[in-house]
């Protein structure tokens, strides 16, 4: 039995999650909800000791990290491989899905800091310090005290952007010969940065216009049906226990 746990608008729930329906991969929805913070419930926490989502549990056995359980799931299910077989263009796919992985704090200080603050500004002390008390890793207890407070500085928030873009830049760069990140071959490095790159346009519209050719691969990404359904999925409107996302579905 294959159980995912995620949550609707979280950049690594849509990777994981388009990952599995590219593949045509069925699975058990596990709805968390961040915002009521069930990722920090003990039980949660027993799968997932970061506290963070996703988390693929494979016949009990929990996976962490939507790079790593991409990788598990090309592993495990041979269908439809979202992996290319040539080494070189592997190599290729790997960098872009943990380059998408490594961008991700700066994407999410500038998203907590833009949309998250609103929720979190409205915490009495007293749950704040319960919240941040059981958010077991330190950066992201900060980065939650932060917005529960004044918030990230213009420069902090400015140094995020910094660093996303220079992964932008590369990645512009890298997608000189497309269509994709590695040729013809549609990959998990597609889907790992989508969710990042869709992530950036959300909260700044314009920002694209800078990488030409990332905003066109954002543009053909988007004409892919099963791209346009997993994404549909992404906002607070999500029912808060969706139904099993699947291929046939
Ligand atoms: N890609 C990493 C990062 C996961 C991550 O940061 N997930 C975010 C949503 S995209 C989350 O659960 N945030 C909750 C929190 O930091 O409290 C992983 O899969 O472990």
């Amino acid at each position: 039995m294959l159980e995912l746990y995620h949550s609707g608008n979280t950049t690594c729930s849509k990777q994981v999650r388009q990952h599995l329906n590219e593949k045509g991969v069925p699975y058990t929805s596990r709805y968390i909800e961040l915002w009521r913070h069930e990722n920090l419930s003990p039980e949660y926490l027993k799968l997932n000791p970061v506290g963070v989502v996703p988390t693929l549990v494979h016949d009990g056995v929990p996976i962490i990290n939507s790079f790593c359980i991409m990788e598990y799931i090309e592993d495990v299910f041979p269908q439809r491989p979202l992996r290319p077989a040539d080494p070189i263009a592997r190599a290729k796919q790997r960098l872009w899905s943990w380059l998408a992985d490594d961008v991700h704090p700066s994407v999410a200080n500038a998203t907590y800091n833009q949309q998250m603050r609103a929720r979190h500004s409205k915490l009495d002390r007293a749950s704040v310090e319960d919240i941040a008390r059981r958010i077991p890793a330190p950066e992201r207890r900060e980065r939650f005290q932060r917005t529960a407070g004044d918030g990230f500085s213009a420069a902090e928030i400015e140094a995020a952007w910094a660093r996303i873009d220079y992964v932008l830049g590369r990645f512009d760069a890298s997608l000189a010969p497309g269509p994709w990140t590695c040729g013809e071959f549609y990959s998990i490095a597609d889907v790992a940065m989508l969710a990042i790159v869709a992530r950036v346009h959300e909260l700044r519209p314009d920002h694209l216009a800078r990488f030409p050719r990332v905003a066109s691969w954002r543009a053909r990404s988007f004409d892919r049906p099963m791209v346009q359904k997993v994404y549909a999925l992404d906002t607070e409107e999500t029912p808060r226990r969706p139904q099993a996302v699947s291929a046939s579905a």
